[in-house]
């Protein structure tokens, strides 16, 4: 088999296709990486809103959210400390279907998802739409654990985890582009792992 030059690590062996620019395969461990306290959220307090420029703003109690058609994701993630995890499973729901209800207007460009504990971040509308982005409650068929976000979190795996709202509380959508918590400490505006967009001016 011949590969690419691309394709081989610093020790000339085969490069797994799966790994972006810059990153490791972490195997089965999961690190807990949270720039706040853990908070214990039960589920009959949970919500999820979509507000900001929508025609209908909708707040989802716990049991609302979990009676919509259900959707998984199975792939791979990518942290911008430089682990990436194979072939993990999610489920939850689709952010489309949570859109559909909320209905963007058309000078809807970009949102803030937030958490519950007050951590932001930005995303362009289209970086969550078309089947890009999902609120997860389960990680491979079972809850999600508190650590990792539960009992819901954000999963937009194309960018990096960062981008991923552990107890996420809602989005807001905007005309404009509001930088979120570790943006404006120098992380990369949208963070493409392939195009390892890690800080700013990345
Ligand atoms: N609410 C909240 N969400 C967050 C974070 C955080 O500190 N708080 N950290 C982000 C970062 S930098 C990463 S890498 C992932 C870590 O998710 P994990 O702890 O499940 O690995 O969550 C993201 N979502
Ligand atoms: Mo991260």
């Amino acid at each position: 088999m011949k590969f690419n030059r691309d394709f081989k690590g610093r020790g000339g062996e085969a490069r797994d296709p799966r790994l972006p620019p810059g990153q490791y395969d972490i195997g089965s461990d999961w690190p807990v990486l949270s720039a706040e306290a853990t908070p214990n959220l039960a589920t009959s307090e949970w919500t999820f809103a979509i507000g900001g420029l929508v025609g209908n703003p909708v707040t989802w109690t716990w049991d609302e959210i979990q009676a919509l058609e259900p959707a998984s994701y199975e792939g791979d993630i990518h942290c911008v400390t430089t682990w990436s995890k194979f072939g993990v499973s999610f489920g939850g729901v689709s952010v489309d279907t949570l859109l559909a209800c909320a209905v963007p207007l058309p000078s809807a460009s970009h949102v803030v998802a937030y958490s519950h504990t007050g951590y932001t971040t930005n995303l362009p509308l289209g970086d969550i739409t078309d089947g890009k982005a999902w609120v997860v409650w389960e990680y491979e068929r079972r809850p999600l654990e508190v650590g990792h976000g539960g009992p819901a979190r954000l999963l937009v795996p194309h960018l990096y985890f960062w981008k991923s709202v552990k107890w996420v509380a809602g989005l807001r959508l905007l005309d404009h582009d509001e930088p979120g918590f570790w943006e404006v400490n120098g992380y990369h505006d949208r963070g493409d792992p392939w195009l390892e967009q890690r800080y700013q001016g990345d």
